[in-house]
């Protein structure tokens, strides 16, 4: 009896699986990739490096140009964690996409930046739905070889598991939201670019820091804890801090104290702009109010 159960249930012959790891990593299998994939690569690399200089921080510059990471093709995680490791104890796996909220604090926590090893289409260069290798490696890893953004993303990795556990996760995620994703930063030759859905987008790249539409206004904590973001077109508003330094006293606070706060009081949608806000910019909001109008 027992033997039939297991004849049933178990794997049929030639099926094949691999189990899943449960820290959903896979190898990056990146002798697989095709001559079109890194051609792929190839171009969004060539078209993202002519804009930056003018437009990202003087970290992701710097950060970029000590990385493995060229318009040759996809890179190797192995190189870039042998580099990384070495400046700030950060590696690279590779995961098949988006992971589960917990998944991805854990490795952030451990100082694992979790990459997609897939790349997008090429008719979806300026579209895509989940982070894909460009987005991970070229938007993300230049700011992980800087100490000060090393140390704050781990402390996200572990804020998230308690804001999980407190219900604060929504307004956590806004916090990596408009900094670490869509962050601005003040620098001595104007407004500059760090986060990496920015870094890795053509077109918001040139949106966030020159259009005069969206809001630019000074990063405040619980300012931000409490504002919607969109998921599906550029920001209404980008947040700005006054230096790279700034995200370590964030990354030193104590959440808890806020979160009650948070409690009561307000929500504010994407476009908002306070009283109480540091306007660098008041953006006239052309380019969202023409996407309504359709
Ligand atoms: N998984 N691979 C991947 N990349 C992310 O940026 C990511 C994720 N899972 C959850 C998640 N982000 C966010 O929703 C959390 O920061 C809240
Ligand atoms: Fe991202």
């Amino acid at each position: 009896m027992l033997q039939e159960a297991s004849s049933k249930h178990g794997l049929a012959a030639g099926e094949q699986c691999t189990p899943q790891n449960p820290d959903w990593t896979i190898d990056q299998g990146w002798a697989n990739y095709t001559a079109q994939e890194h051609a792929v690569w190839k171009t969004l690399f060539e078209r993202q490096t002519k804009l930056l200089p003018s437009l990202a921080c003087d970290e992701f510059l710097d950060g970029m140009a000590k990385l493995p990471i060229g318009a040759e093709g996809i890179p190797d995680f192995r190189r870039l964690s042998d580099v990384l490791r070495k400046h700030t104890g950060w590696e690279v796996v590779a995961v098949p996409g988006l992971v589960p909220d917990e998944v991805f604090f854990d490795h952030l926590a451990n100082r694992r930046f979790p990459s997609g090893n897939f790349i997008r289409k090429p008719h979806e260069l300026d579209y895509l739905e989940e982070p894909d290798v460009f987005h991970d490696v070229f938007g993300h890893v230049p700011m992980l070889m800087n100490p000060v953004m090393a140390d704050y993303i781990q402390a996200y990795g572990q804020a998230g598991l308690r804001a999980q556990c407190l219900g604060k996760l929504p307004q956590l995620a806004r916090v990596y939201w408009y900094t670490v994703e869509f962050g601005l930063v003040e620098q001595a030759n104007g407004l500059r670019i760090y986060g990496a859905g920015i870094a890795s987008s053509f077109t918001e790249s040139k949106f966030s820091v020159q259009d005069l539409s969206p809001n630019r206004l000074g990063f405040n904590l619980e300012r931000v804890m409490r504002t919607h973001y969109r998921i599906d077109d550029f920001q209404e508003s980008y947040f700005v801090v006054k230096n790279i330094a700034e995200l370590l006293e964030l990354a030193s606070i104590d959440f808890g104290p806020v979160y009650a706060r948070l409690d009561s009081g307000p929500e504010y949608q994407p476009g908002d702009v306070l009283p109480a806000d540091r306007v660098l910019h008041r953006g006239t909001g052309k380019y969202h109010l023409d996407r309504r109008q359709g």
